[in-house]
């Protein structure tokens, strides 16, 4: 058996590479109606015939072969055969034909690397309601390579276009046949130079070479000898690239006149355009911008609270059920009160993840993400970010670490520092669970109009206060980090597309999934453990507890129930986990925390989420709180001092939400951080500055609201 072939899928930027890549391999990898939407190489497998199978790999978009942003990159290090991972064999482009004059300049280019290619074009129902008529067979013979016309989106030519891949894949040793411009003529002796040293590559690659050989992995003597060329022709790069690019978009023009006919382009104002007079308008656009955010997160709130009752009142009958059929003893009362309990505190939050990721996935899918980038823009840039710190920023509301890969699609690199430093503040479903049962603790569930609920609003002014503070943060930072780079704001608006609701379903079923299991395996182990702590401790101080009660029910028969549930709260108190929240309280009290909070705050650096389960174990142990309490948030309510009070009063339950709002507890977003910015000290700052402001301001409102 030969090696399996490496196809690399390559092309602009939103013309349906992954739509292809999944109709492809059957993966589903992220799909969306914006620019930038894939930032890392996926590879997957794919049956082109019944005998040959090879690997695809998809690829962020580039507009050019000139790249400038980070994801740009990526995808120019595989086709310069420059990244250790993947070499490819072949490459599919796809090109939007609804955009054909900015998507053949970099077929062209594509072409000139004199690598085996096929062309499949995209978006050919836009191009046909817009008027255009494109002769595929006429343009095939002026680029000299096969073009297939498909639909990713429906379905449509990938038979014939597995054919074309399968034809080319068994006459691989013929690439293009003629250069599109004459490459080797951009700059004659420098280009025959760098070939003497690289005889295989093309004429076009070795311009590459001397352009960007600094960012190629090569010996250092290959270095030097490009150096050389350089120097020896004086070699201009700015100059050859702007020649270069000039020459390909005459013969572009000339090619499209004989094979495109354009009907009058003014005659037909499309669908996209006249929604856009509206919602990218002056004050209408504002106004429909903040009433759709408004909307989403009252749906969080109001929307998903009928199945959480639901899947609450079924998880208290299977307390309820499991409590009576197993035989009491711990190991019950640990799965009972500690893994079931914890488990239902995250399952209960499904809905909630569904209905936010699923109002998320909308929004990109129908293209309006791109217009909050161009409507926020402005505000955007006076705090040192971009209009698309945006989409990284809304996709932070589902979790930071993919929201600050997507930052890679800012060109500015200050402005992509600044986002990926405060997008961690933006609220993530993590956070939910905390959120939605401390507001049921502390904030009463009223109505206003009938559907405006007053735990709806509190929940939306969490995410609006780690929105705003992420602002702050941006325009304060913007002062420390140098930068001469200049901005600017280029997003392409895709059209309004129709979203694909299987593609939201099954994105909301595969992310409650994931946040389950991976909530769900913490836990577990969290509970186990912290099990232990609580129920067992230095065994002299443990029997001095134990000989203290046995003493006094002795003398006090009277008091024995009484004693009994005294004796708990004692016991866990000399427990390791006890002793733990003892070594941190003083550290805590002044925010208003017990020292079970103060554990929850620590476990939470593992997930936040985990803050449901630790408390449910800690709970469970007992500390006299009502035993006719079942659900976590009955114990909780019911929870008290030593003087009696509520533990969970305005004060404490409004301060440890703005802690949760603003604390850097993640790790994963930590890792993620180094990597994004190659060193440690990006996510030092980041978690410096995130747990030091939270401390700070969540003290501030215990102090208030005492
Ligand atoms: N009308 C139409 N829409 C399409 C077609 N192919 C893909 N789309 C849509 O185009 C949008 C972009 O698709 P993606 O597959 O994410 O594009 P991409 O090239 O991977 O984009 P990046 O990863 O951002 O470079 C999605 O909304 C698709 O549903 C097509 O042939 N016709
Ligand atoms: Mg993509």
């Amino acid at each position: 058996m030969s090696k399996k072939l490496n196809i690399a899928l390559v092309g602009n930027p939103n013309s349906g590479k992954t739509s292809l890549f999944n109709v492809l391999t059957g993966l589903n990898q992220k799909v969306g109606n914006f620019p930038g939407v894939t930032v890392e190489k996926k590879t997957g497998n794919c049956k082109i015939s019944d005998k040959e199978s090879v690997n695809i790999i998809d690829l962020p978009g580039t507009y050019s072969l000139y790249p400038k942003r980070a994801d740009e990159w990526v995808a120019y290090k595989v086709l310069m055969r420059q990244d250790e991972n993947v070499k490819p064999d072949m490459i599919l482009l796809v090109a939007d034909a609804s955009n054909l004059k900015r998507n053949l300049l970099f077929c062209t280019q594509i072409i000139d690397l004199k690598m085996p290619v096929v062309i499949a074009f995209t978006m050919m129902d836009l191009a046909k309601q817009k008027g255009t008529q494109i002769d595929i067979p006429g343009l095939e013979r002026e680029l000299g390579v096969p073009i297939v016309a498909i639909n990713p989106r429906k379905n449509k030519g990938i038979a014939v276009l597995k054919k074309s891949l399968e034809f080319a894949v068994e006459n691989l040793q013929q690439p293009p046949a003629r250069d599109f411009i004459d490459t080797a003529l951009l700059a004659t002796g420098a280009v025959k130079q760098v070939k003497e040293i690289f005889p295989s590559i093309s004429n076009y690659t070795a311009i590459h070479y001397l352009i960007n050989h600094e960012h190629f992995s090569l010996g250092s003597k290959e270095q030097l000898q490009i150096e050389q060329a350089e120097t020896d022709h004086t070699f201009n790069p700015t100059r050859t690239q702007a020649e270069e690019i000039m020459q390909r978009y005459t013969r572009i023009k000339h090619i499209m006149q004989q094979t495109v006919v354009d009907d009058d382009p003014l005659k037909k104002s499309l669908f996209t355009e006249r929604l856009d007079n509206l919602l990218l308008h002056r004050t209408w656009g504002y106004v429909i911008l903040i009433a759709v955010l408004f909307i989403m997160f009252q749906s969080i709130f109001w929307l998903a609270q009928f199945p959480m009752n639901g899947i609450e009142w079924s998880f208290g009958k299977l307390g309820g059920f499991l409590a009576g059929v197993l035989p009491a003893g711990w190991f019950s009362d640990l799965f009972i009160n500690g893994i079931v309990a914890g488990l239902s505190g995250i399952m209960v939050f499904i809905p909630q993840i569904m209905i936010l990721f699923g109002v998320i996935t909308l929004l990109e899918d129908t293209g309006y993400m791109a217009r909050i980038s161009f409507l926020t823009d402005k505000l955007m840039r006076k705090v040192g970010l971009n209009g698309k710190s945006v989409m990284p920023m809304i996709s932070g509301y589902a979790c930071a670490v993919p929201a600050i890969m997507s930052a890679r699609n800012i060109e500015n690199k200050k402005e992509r520092l600044l986002t990926i430093m405060i997008t961690p503040s933006m609220s993530c479903s993590a956070r939910l669970p905390v959120y939605t049962i401390l507001i049921s603790l502390i904030i009463p569930s009223k109505f206003y109009l009938g559907f405006i609920s007053l735990p709806g609003l509190v929940m939306m002014a969490l995410y609006l206060l780690g929105t705003v503070l992420a602002l702050i943060v941006a325009w304060v930072m913007k002062w420390f980090i140098k930068s001469a780079e200049r901005s600017f704001f280029i997003l392409e608006l895709p059209v309004y597309r129709s979203p694909r609701w299987k593609n939201i379903a099954t994105t909301m079923l595969e992310k409650a999934k994931i946040f389950v299991v991976d909530a769900g395996k913490v836990i577990m182990v969290i509970s186990l453990l912290l099990w232990g702590l609580s129920n067992y401790g230095p065994s002299k101080k443990m029997a001095a507890v134990t000989q203290k009660y046995d003493a006094l029910v002795m003398a006090n028969p009277a008091e024995e129930v009484h004693l009994q549930k005294e004796r708990k709260t004692a016991l866990l108190q000399a427990s390791y986990a006890g002793q733990l929240g003892s070594f941190i309280e003083p550290s805590i009290r002044p925010l208003g925390y017990d020292w079970k909070i103060g554990i929850a705050l620590i476990t939470s650096f593992a997930a936040r989420e985990v803050f449901v389960g630790t408390m449910a174990t800690l709970y469970s142990v007992g500390d006299g709180a009502d035993e006719n309490s079942s659900t976590l948030r009955q114990k909780m309510a019911a929870a008290t001092r030593a003087d009696g009070t509520k533990v969970y009063d305005l004060a404490t339950g409004l301060s440890l939400l703005v802690f949760y709002v603003i604390a850097m507890q993640c790790m994963s977003t930590l890792v993620i951080v180094k990597r994004e910015t190659k060193t440690w000290k990006w996510p030092v700052i980041q978690f410096l500055y995130m747990t030091g402001l939270a401390y700070l301001l969540s003290w501030v409102t215990y102090v208030i609201f005492k």
